[in-house]
C-alpha cells in the first residue's frame, strides 16, 4: 500500500515538473513570439517609409521628365528657328553678292588671289635690294652733272650756218645776232667777220670788249688775259707745273688754255709739240702769233701753242674740242679768244 501511495506522489511530482516545464516552455514561446511580433513591428514601418516614396518618387520623376521633355523641346524649337532664319537671311545675302555666275566659280577664284597675294611680299624683298641697286648707280647720274649733260645732238644740228656769215646757229644764239641775216648792224661788215677781229656784230663802232657779249679773264699767275662769251662756264684747277682754264660752252664743246711750266728747255715751240703731242704730226703745225706772243698752230686750228719772246719756260696751249671735226658750233668764236689773247705782264 505506502509503495503505491509513493508512487503516486512521484507520478504526482513528475506531473508537476512536467506542468511547470511547458509553462516555462510556453513562457519562452511567448517570449519568442513577442520578440517576433516586436521585431515584425519594427520592420514594418521602415517597409512602409520605403514603399510609399518610391511611388511618390515615380511620380515627382515622371513630372521632371515632362519638364525636360517642354524645356528641351522649347529650346529646340528656338534653336531650330534661329538656324532656319539664320540660312534664309545668309542665302538671301548670297543671292544678292553674285548675280546669276556659278557661285562655286566665284567662291574658287576669291582664293585665287590669296595665293597671288601671298607670292606679292617676296617681289617686295626683292624689290629692297633694287634701291641698294639704286644706291650703287647714283654715282653714275651724279657724275653727269659734274661733267656738261651731253647736249651733242644740238651741238651737231646748231653747227650750220645758214645766212652763210661765219656764224653757226649755236654762236648766232649767244650773241644775239639775226641768224638769217649776215650782217646784222648793217655795218659793212659780216657777223662772223665781227665776232672773229673782235668787234660787236650787234652794235655799229663797238668793239667785243666794251660789249656785254664777252668776259674778260685774267690770269695773274701767268700773267695773261682772254675774252669768252658771256654765256659760257669758267672753272680752272691748278696743276702740279701750270693751270688749266676751262671754258664750257654748255652744250658738250669746250675750250682750254693750258698754262704749262716746262721742266726741260726747248729749242723752240715746235719742238715742245712734237715731244709732248705725239698725235700732232711736224708737218701739220704753222707759225702763228699774236699780241707779244709767238708759236705755232695745227693747220685744222683745234690746237695754238704760244711763248713769249723765245721765252720756253712757259708755253700757253689753247684748245678747241668740238663734238665732231667736220661739224664744229665754235670755230669763229675760238678764233675770237685767241685774238683776244694778251700779255698782261707778271
Ligand atoms: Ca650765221
Ligand atoms: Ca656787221
Amino acid at each position: 500500500m505506502f509503495g503505491k501511495k509513493k508512487k503516486n506522489k512521484q507520478e504526482e511530482m513528475a506531473a508537476k515538473q512536467a506542468a511547470e516545464k511547458a509553462a516555462q516552455e510556453n513562457v519562452a514561446n511567448l517570449q519568442e513570439s513577442e520578440n517576433q511580433s516586436a521585431s515584425q513591428q519594427t520592420q514594418s514601418p521602415k517597409e512602409n517609409i520605403y514603399v510609399m516614396p518610391d511611388r511618390f518618387y515615380l511620380e515627382e520623376n515622371k513630372k521632371n521628365n515632362k519638364k525636360i521633355f517642354i524645356i528641351v523641346g522649347i529650346l529646340l524649337f528656338v534653336g531650330g528657328g534661329t538656324l532656319i532664319a539664320g540660312v534664309v537671311v545668309y542665302n538671301s545675302y548670297r543671292a544678292d553678292a553674285p548675280p546669276t555666275a556659278d557661285e562655286n566659280f566665284v567662291v574658287e577664284s576669291t582664293p585665287t588671289p590669296t595665293p597671288d597675294l601671298v607670292p606679292s611680299p617676296t617681289p617686295v624683298i626683292i624689290a629692297t635690294p633694287t634701291p641698294t641697286a639704286e644706291t650703287d648707280q647714283t654715282p653714275t647720274p651724279t657724275e653727269t652733272p659734274s661733267s656738261t649733260p651731253d647736249n651733242s645732238d644740238i651741238a651737231v644740228t646748231g653747227s650750220v650756218d645758214i645766212d652763210s656769215d661765219g656764224l653757226t646757229l649755236n654762236e648766232e644764239k649767244i650773241y644775239s645776232t639775226n641768224p638769217s641775216r649776215d650782217d646784222t648792224d648793217n655795218d659793212g661788215f659780216s657777223d662772223g667777220e665781227e665776232i672773229q677781229n673782235g668787234y660787236s656784230p650787234i652794235e655799229q663802232g663797238k668793239t667785243l670788249s666794251n660789249s656785254r657779249l664777252v668776259e674778260e679773264y685774267k690770269d695773274n699767275r701767268y700773267g695773261f688775259s682772254i675774252l669768252y662769251p658771256t654765256r659760257w662756264l669758267l672753272s680752272s684747277s691748278d696743276l702740279q707745273a701750270g693751270r688749266d682754264i676751262v671754258f664750257d660752252s654748255k652744250i658738250s664743246e669746250k675750250i682750254f688754255v693750258h698754262a704749262l711750266e716746262t721742266n726741260r728747255t726747248y729749242n723752240s715751240v715746235s719742238e715742245y709739240v712734237t715731244e709732248n703731242y705725239p698725235e700732232i704730226s711736224a708737218s701739220s703745225l704753222r707759225s702763228f702769233s699774236v699780241d707779244e706772243y709767238s708759236g705755232v698752230k695745227t693747220v685744222d686750228e683745234l690746237y695754238f701753242f704760244l711763248s713769249i719772246d723765245g721765252d720756253l719756260s712757259n708755253i700757253i696751249v689753247l684748245e678747241y674740242k668740238p663734238v665732231s671735226e667736220a661739224m664744229r658750233s665754235f670755230q669763229t668764236t675760238f678764233l675770237m679768244m685767241v685774238n683776244s689773247f694778251e700779255n698782261t705782264g707778271l
